[in-house]
């Protein structure tokens, strides 16, 4: 690799160990002697970000020198995992440290191991800020995050007789090698209070906000390094402390109790991710945190624009900003708020200047994952802001008139705000009136927001709705996840792959060839082999690397479908045990994921997949055949390990509900065929690799779409068509299954038959069952099994994050790099 060898602290081996050495001495206070493992883990971190220090100077001079337009991507979620190995691995330090740990006596992958990820998302969407991320700075553009630094991040699970538990996830340890705090940049947030209306001495409206309290951000750095270590970009994230001059004010009035309190409570601002990735939580300390998080990013956003430019009409030309879902939504009326109240800017000016620089991202179709929020509420924590959005939605009704003329209930279904027992304001109308530019995450995806979700919007402003298509970084999802795959890669179709990775069309050519096909499979099985030692360890259960490996790993969520999933494999063990069937291969059936943990119904699928688990797993009968594992706290290391061990992946969500899926691509990428819906990135995941080369199966969106309007889906006697699934439900309503606990499985004929099925599990089993038979068959005939993995991982690059940030960066922010 082509390594910037300008950098000042040399990075040979004997530089290397002398860092080691100096850290453990002056940064940690540790004799060489009495260091253990995690001691030299944080050694070698603080080596590292050292050297990563100096990079992000040097890039920052880079973006100063070229006055370079800068993106901020406003994300609440972060989904970084661990970061030593994949800056060692970016920074091209991976082999040099790997030396130099060992001559002290140490595993490099070992020391690795004991950093704890940084878990700071619930799944996709900030999983994709974190590839995007690096993205960025792999192709050299001065894009930055923000976001929240929680003390807790996603919480761990445990499994305790087959059901979920949560635990607190406390990821920083007391030294943080890579959150570098910058106590100099603290900024205020005033929150709460109340608004006086005044007119000032021109005679204009000048609303006073009074009786705030206010909080205190305080950033925390982290590097976000390139391949190839010249660009290291910084992620911005902010923890709230109170304030000690407003503590004092109470403190003076003589209440020192209540002071404390305050004090405690601002604290409580950071503490904790909430854990729901769909079902609102309507709670008053998300709404603080968002709006928190929303005001420390501007402010730090429009403090830097002004260290360098006089002219605030020409914000647009210097800054674009992204908005990760509705979460950041805030930022619209704040932005407004400090051109309008603050810096003395007309409305109408300063509307032009916030809608040229945001640019939103819908990731969700489900109508209940939409952020709403009483006004009563924001009322109460952002009352100013509540004013701007109402000003916003007045003047945007008035734009809206011609159409509202001609369709009375356009304005009801366009308002910011929605009418009803409790008024609410509506987020992504907001994020869509306040931006250029609304995109969703996938062809289909970006489709149904025009026709489905938003077609009013779409109606008023066509040329504002666009695609980008998700992706996820190869760099950490091959070249880190799986370093076998990526050396074969390297020798087939050269080490640029890693940064270009249309060029693994390379292997085409070779996909039938028996000799690479040898060498593909022996990749597999390394990472199977490897896989089957974690279930060893992590679940005593034993599998069999030769077995089909069948991975379901993603949030536990009824429209994912692991329902359909589960009850497939009840159905296999049947047809063994009383069809005296034999399935044409032994398949290892592997689950991983979290539950929402107010999510009643994904706790109880982890039940019955490990119910289902006991079963066939302590039955003789299916003892070569079968195995159902579910691994633990699913979470990005646990993701490293287990995509590139997977044959088959489980893309299965009911058509029209996943707006992209992420975990597809991984799969894929390493070499998994997908058995899956034509859903979110499904769809352009089967015209890349082509038909021949996935297993899709099910009803369309649209099939699905119009059983829903027709009203016309009875999944009861749907059911009584489907003989192999009715057998299915009856034996999970007998004593076979949980004999310890009966009635704890009677929700699944209730969800399927009772309450109608929502997510169309019966209409799509057979389906999935025949497509699923149709995999076993093909691979029994290895070889032709390995040319499809082949083909796939050929046609992957569409699915680089750096193809998606290509066109954000070209498309949406009018970014150039700055190499
Ligand atoms: C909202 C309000 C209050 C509390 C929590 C939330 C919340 C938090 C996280 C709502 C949604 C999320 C996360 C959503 C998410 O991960 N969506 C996924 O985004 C991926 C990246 O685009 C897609 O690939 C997935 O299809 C989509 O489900």
């Amino acid at each position: 690799m082509d390594v910037d060898r300008t950098m000042v602290i040399p990075s040979d081996k004997e530089a290397l160990k002398r860092s080691i050495r100096h850290h453990l001495t002056y940064s940690l206070g540790k004799a060489w002697s009495d260091s253990r493992a995690e001691d030299v883990y944080l050694a070698v971190a603080l080596a590292v970000r050292d050297r990563a220090m100096e990079r992000r100077l040097s890039t920052e001079r880079r973006y100063l020198h070229a006055d370079a337009k800068r993106l901020y991507y406003l994300s609440m979620e972060f989904l970084i995992g661990r970061l030593l190995s994949n800056s060692l691995y970016n920074l091209g330090l991976w082999g040099t440290m790997n030396e130099t740990v060992a001559e002290l006596g140490f595993s490099l992958e070992e020391l690795c191991e004991c950093e704890k990820d940084a878990g700071l998302g619930n799944g996709g969407l900030g999983r994709l800020a974190a590839c995007f991320l690096e993205s960025m700075a792999t192709l050299h553009l001065p894009g930055f995050g923000y976001g929240l630094y929680y003390e807790y991040g996603l919480f761990k699970q445990e499994i305790e007789g087959g059901y979920q538990r949560e635990r607190p996830d406390r990821w920083q340890g007391p030294l943080m090698p890579w959150g570098l705090e910058r106590s100099e940049e603290k900024c205020l947030v005033p929150i709460y209070g109340r608004i006086v209306e005044g007119i000032d001495r021109r005679g204009e409206y000048n609303p006073m906000w009074l009786e705030w309290r206010c909080l205190v951000g305080v950033p925390h750095d982290m590097p976000v390094i390139g391949w190839g270590g010249r660009t290291v970009n910084t992620l911005r994230l902010y923890s709230a402390e109170a304030s000690d001059e407003f503590d004092m004010q109470i403190f003076n009035e003589g209440d020192y109790i209540r002071a404390v309190e305050q004090k405690m409570r601002s604290e409580t601002v950071s503490r904790v991710l909430y854990p729901s990735d769909t079902l609102r939580s309507g709670k008053e300390l998300r709404l603080v945190q968002e709006y928190f998080f929303v005001a420390c990013s501007i402010r730090d956003i429009v403090n830097r624009f002004r260290k360098d430019h006089a002219d605030l009409r020409t914000f647009p030309d210097h800054v674009a900003i992204q908005l990760n879902d509705t979460h950041p939504a805030l930022a619209i009326a704040e932005l407004m708020r400090v051109l309008v109240d603050e810096r003395g800017l007309e409305w109408e000016g300063a509307w032009d200047l916030v809608r040229r620089t945001f640019a939103y991202t819908n990731h969700t179709l489900l109508p209940e994952a939409l952020e709403k929020w009483p006004v009563s509420l924001m009322e109460s924590v952002v009352p100013r802001h509540l004013q701007i959005i109402y000003e916003i939605n007045r003047r945007f009704l008035d734009e809206a008139e011609p159409y509202i003329l001609a369709d009375p209930g356009f304005v009801s279904r366009v308002s910011l705000v929605e009418e009803g027992a409790e008024k609410q304001v509506r987020m992504a109308n907001l994020a869509i009136v306040g931006s250029h530019s609304v995109n969703g995450v996938a062809a289909l995806h970006s489709e149904l927001i025009k026709t489905s979700l938003v077609p009013d919007f779409f109606r008023m402003w066509p040329e504002r709705f666009n695609n980008k298509t998700n992706g996820v970084t190869p760099r950490r999802w091959i070249g880190k996840a799986n370093p076998p795959l990526a050396a074969l890669l390297d020798r087939v179709a050269g080490e640029s792959w890693i940064t270009d990775l249309d060029r693994l069309r390379a292997l085409e050519p070779m996909a039938d060839d028996p000799g690479f096909q040898a060498e593909f499979r022996a990749v597999k099985r390394i990472a199977k082999e490897r896989l089957a030692r974690t279930t060893l360890e992590t679940c005593r259960i034993s599998i069999d690397p030769g077995s089909l490996f069948d991975v379901h790993a993603k949030r536990i969520h009824e429209y994912k479908r692991q329902l359909l999933n589960i009850l497939h494999v009840v159905h296999l063990y049947l047809s063994i045990v009383e069809d005296g069937a034999t399935p044409p291969v032994p398949r290892t059936f592997l689950f991983a994921g979290k539950a929402a943990p107010s999510y009643w119904t994904a706790k109880m699928v982890i039940k019955l997949i490990h119910v289902v688990a006991d079963a066939v797993n302590g039955d003789r009968r299916v003892r070569d055949l079968l195995r159902v594992v579910f691994l633990p706290d699913y979470r990005v290391s646990l993701a490293e390990r287990i995509i590139p061990a997977a044959d088959l992946s489980e893309q299965i969500s009911t058509a029209g509900t996943e707006a992209s899926g992420t975990g597809n691509m991984k799969f894929a990428m390493n070499g998994a065929l997908t058995i899956g819906t034509l859903d979110g990135a499904n769809v352009e995941i089967r015209e890349a690799v082509g038909e021949e080369n996935i297993f899709i199966f099910g009803k369309t969106a649209a099939g699905i779409e119009a059983m829903k309007k027709a009203g016309s889906y009875r999944s009861g006697e749907w059911l009584k068509r489907t003989p192999r699934l009715a057998r299915v439900l009856d034996a999970l309503s007998s004593t076979r299954f949980a004999p310890g606990e009966p009635g704890v499985l009677d929700w699944v004929r209730r969800s399927l038959v009772d309450d109608g099925d929502r997510y169309f599990v019966v209409a799509d089993f057979e389906a999935y069952r025949s497509a699923q038979q149709r995999a076993g068959l093909e691979y029994t005939d290895a070889s032709a099994w390995t040319a499809k993995a082949i083909r796939n991982v050929a046609r992957m690059g569409p699915f680089s994050s750096d193809r998606a940030i290509r066109q954000y960066a070209d498309e949406i922010w009018s970014l150039s790099p700055v190499p």
